[in-house]
């Protein structure tokens, strides 16, 4: 698939020369008139998807189309946490299909995606949490993924900063996955692209779609700001966005649109080397390899499209931090950031049909999706290539809410929700 692949050989050849002999990763095309397959949204799930066409379905008269960089949007704003530790077996099922795919992501795209299962804790700080995620755990067990219930000795000898007796509530225990932890987000990206292109696949950044054009039911192509492209199939993949792209198209979807932001320190010594969330106080924290600490807590209240999220947010989130770790009140705050996460009603995503007949949706990863990526590509790229959908997303399509089949992930989504 690579046409010159990446090894440490090619770093010490390109050292020794100035490093004048890279190429760039993808190519960055016109246009074609036309496509077997259109992907709007270049993001994680819309790159995996047109990865899994190719690789999986030999499909590479590919367009995917982005309407700033690609990456630029979710994708590149989360704060990398990867595990699979959800209830449902249906939810199970793909996030650990996923999952087991970011083990040998830097091997299968020869692009190092800096995959590090460090272990994720979910701090329980109520009876109630401790039920519930005892009651995770042996879904787990019977789902084949790997997840155990620790006492809060555990917690400590594995979080040695955290404060087991919190001002609010104390820890009396996790969920631990230890193959969960995390990945460098741009890379995962980045490492798509670079194979969609090299499949011959054209990635269109700065042209974004203005309208789905449709006859008799189906789709025939978008009118976008670089023109109009025809196309057989079309894969709508564009997270915060989807409402609009579902209008363009002329369906609604039950989702709604709102901001979700995280921040980071200045760089500190390595202090925390688990993924911990704290679901209840609202807060979560990892450590980057800069040293940085990567801090996060939940969505706006109310539905909106900054890319930035409230203020009141950052400081909901610190003290949730302070309080978990104390450490957390002599830390600068660097940056922050947000993006717009499309949120459903049970919490989970929708891979699946839509009223038009050769057009397909993937959405509603809500807080959640970067861990998925890999395995959301899968689906929908199965989905797109069959016309049906295949058995890890099956239970995902929309229909699930008007026939009251709900997958309740609520407790899973947790921190962010
Ligand atoms: P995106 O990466 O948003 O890609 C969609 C793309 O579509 C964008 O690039 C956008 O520009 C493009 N687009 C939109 N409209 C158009 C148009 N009209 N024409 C062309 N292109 C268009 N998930 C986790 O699993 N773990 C985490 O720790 C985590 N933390 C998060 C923290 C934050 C602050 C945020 C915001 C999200 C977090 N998430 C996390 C959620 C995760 O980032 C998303 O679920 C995931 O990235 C969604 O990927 P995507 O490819 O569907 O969407
Ligand atoms: O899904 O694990 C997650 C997550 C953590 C923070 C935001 N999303």
């Amino acid at each position: 698939m690579f046409k010159r692949r990446y090894s440490a050989f090619a770093v010490a050849r390109e050292a020794a020369r100035f490093h004048t002999g890279w190429e760039r990763a993808w190519r960055s095309p016109e246009p074609k008139k036309k496509y077997d397959v259109i992907i709007v949204g270049a993001g994680g799930h819309g790159l995996a998807t047109a990865f899994y066409l190719g690789k999986n379905f030999g499909i590479t008269n590919v367009a995917i189309i982005e309407k700033g960089w690609l990456g630029g949007g979710n994708t590149g704003r989360n704060t990398t946490i990867i595990r699979s530790n959800y209830l449902q077996d249906p939810s199970a099922a793909l996030y650990e299909k996923a999952r087991s795919l970011y083990e040998t992501m830097s091997q299968d795209l020869n692009y190092n995606v800096m995959f590090s299962p460090r272990g994720v804790i979910m701090l329980a700080q109520t009876e109630h949490e401790v039920r519930g995620y005892k009651r995770t755990a042996h879904a787990n067990a019977l789902q084949g993924v790997q997840t155990e219930f620790i006492g809060p000795e555990r917690v400590k000898e594995l979080v040695p900063i955290i404060s087991l007796d919190g001002p609010r509530y104390p820890v009396l225990g996790g969920l631990w996955q230890a193959r969960g932890g995390t990945g460098r987000h741009d890379a995962v990206a980045w490492g798509y692209a670079r194979a969609c292109s090299d499949m011959g696949m054209d990635i269109i950044q700065k042209c974004e779609v203005t309208g789905v054009r449709s006859e008799n039911g189906k789709v025939v192509g978008v009118d976008t700001t670089k023109g109009a492209i025809e196309c057989d199939k079309l894969g709508i993949v564009v997270a915060g966005n989807s409402g609009h792209l579902a209008e363009m198209a002329g369906f609604r979807l039950p989702m709604e649109s709102v901001a979700l932001q995280a921040l980071v320190s200045e760089p500190i010594k390595p202090c925390m080397d688990v993924v911990v969330m704290a679901n209840t106080v609202h807060g979560y924290m990892s450590q980057s390899d800069k040293g940085e600490m990567v801090i996060g807590g939940g969505t706006d209240g109310f539905n909106n499209y900054t890319q930035r999220g409230s203020f009141h947010h950052v400081e909901e989130t610190v003290r949730a931090l302070v309080e978990t770790f104390p450490m957390v009140s002599r830390l600068k705050m660097l940056r922050q950031w947000g993006g717009i996460v499309d949120v459903t009603g049970d919490r989970s995503p929708v891979i699946g049909k839509t009223p038009l007949g050769n057009c397909f949706i993937n959405a509603g990863w809500g807080t959640g999706g970067f861990k998925a990526i890999p395995g959301g590509g899968w689906a929908t790229a199965e989905l797109i290539a069959t016309g049906e959908p295949g058995p890890l997303s099956a239970e995902f399509g929309m229909e699930r809410f008007i026939e009251g089949r709900f997958i309740d992930e609520s407790v899973a989504a947790g921190v962010a929700h």
